[in-house]
């Protein structure tokens, strides 16, 4: 009999560290990582298999649907939107077509084993797009349904993936003659830019956040590439994967939606370096915006409005900023680089 297990495509990326971590429970499941890059030794000893490949490889898509009973499918495998601007037919690739292979997937595994499979993607507050920093300020909270103009490739990736998820729980081949269900579960969250203190971002362009902390840490100067006014929402990484947990979690008679904003506090650039500063008094950070990539930020929302997921699966960050910087952030980085550093 095979075993069932929780597929986690982009498995060593850094959402992907905190989900293992969090999802490993060999009583109740396996995880099976896939990863472009290898996984992670330490991550290693915590899943049933750690494979490595490309979520494109049709040979490789079809290997996992004969050799494991997959229920689950965390698909983080992405290139985010920095990335995505420097080749974005190669971006609409993986996180398009990668997903809607990923879809398909789920859908095969559901007609063979006859359970659903909850399908959980991170989209991002990049499917929004405003189009200056005047509607931004006005517009404050966004709801999911506004400002759906994404001015990256990633965004526009997320905000069609997040259509293709909802098309296949509801509405998949509803045309045929036999109406049955595809079997897919899908559930997404709109995350803000991610910190996390374990990890280093690349490729995001709310890597400037994590980018400041890390580099003070490290006692190295950091030059922002954004100005000190711009603002978007942040979450710390235990809040992430919190919400990823609680939404798989939540039972699905009481979703009324399948995309869903997630909060947690909303600081400008210049009051992240105020932070850091205060926690690293040494820190030397200064701004010198890169005009693209500041704009890529300023067509992001200011904030976010997460009543739904409040309302529908008690969302409830941990961490505001304070917190994340005091109980979080410093004290996991200030050791992470003592350890480091002693080798
Ligand atoms: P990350 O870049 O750290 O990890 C992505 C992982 O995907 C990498 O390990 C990479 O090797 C892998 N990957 C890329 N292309 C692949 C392919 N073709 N086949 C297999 N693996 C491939 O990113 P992350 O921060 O862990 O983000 C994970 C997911 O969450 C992404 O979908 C991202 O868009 C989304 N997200 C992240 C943030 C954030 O701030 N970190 C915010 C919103 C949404
Ligand atoms: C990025 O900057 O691309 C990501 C995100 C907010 O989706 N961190």
């Amino acid at each position: 009999m095979r075993k069932p297990v929780i597929l986690i495509t982009g498995a060593n990326g850094e959402i992907g560290h905190g989900l293992i971590e969090h999802l490993h429970n060999p009583d109740e499941h396996s995880v099976v990582a896939l990863d472009l890059k290898p996984i992670d030794e330490r991550l290693q000893a915590m899943c049933q298999a750690c494979i490595g490949g490309d979520i494109l490889d049709d040979f490789l898509m079809g290997r996992l649907v004969s050799e494991y009973e997959i229920h689950a499918i965390y698909h983080l495998a992405a290139l985010l939107s920095t990335r995505a601007e420097y080749t974005p037919e190669t971006a609409h690739s993986v996180n398009v077509e990668g997903t809607l292979k990923l879809i398909k997937l789920a859908v095969e595994q559901a007609r063979w084993h006859g359970h659903r499979v909850k399908f959980l993607f991170p989209s991002s507050i990049a499917a929004y797009g405003l189009p200056d920093v005047e509607t931004k300020a006005r517009a404050g909270r966004v709801k999911e349904t506004d400002w759906n103009f994404p001015q990256t490739m990633y965004g526009c990736n997320k905000l069609y993936c997040e259509h293709l998820g909802r098309y296949y729980t509801y509405h998949y081949r509803q045309l045929a003659a036999e109406q049955t269900r595809s079997g897919v579960d899908f559930r997404a969250i709109r995350f803000p830019g991610l910190i996390s203190a374990v990890t280093m971002p690349s490729g995001g362009t709310s890597d400037y956040a994590p980018e400041m902390i890390h580099a003070a840490a490290k006692g190295l100067p950091y030059a922002c590439f954004v100005g000190p006014e711009a603002r978007i929402p942040f979450m710390a990484m235990p809040d992430g994967i919190k919400a990823l947990l609680a939404l798989a979690a939540a039972p699905e008679e009481k979703l009324s939606q399948r995309v869903y904003n997630v909060g947690a506090f909303s600081p400008t650039a210049a009051e992240i370096r105020s932070l850091v500063c205060e926690a690293f008094p040494k820190a030397d950070i200064t701004f010198n915006p890169d005009r693209a990539r500041a704009r890529i930020i300023d067509s992001w929302p200011a904030d976010v409005n997460d009543d739904p997921a409040r309302r529908d699966w008690g969302w409830q960050p941990d961490y505001d900023a304070g917190r994340a910087f005091r109980e979080y952030l410093v004290p996991t980085i200030s050791r992470y680089y003592r350890e480091a550093a002693r080798g």
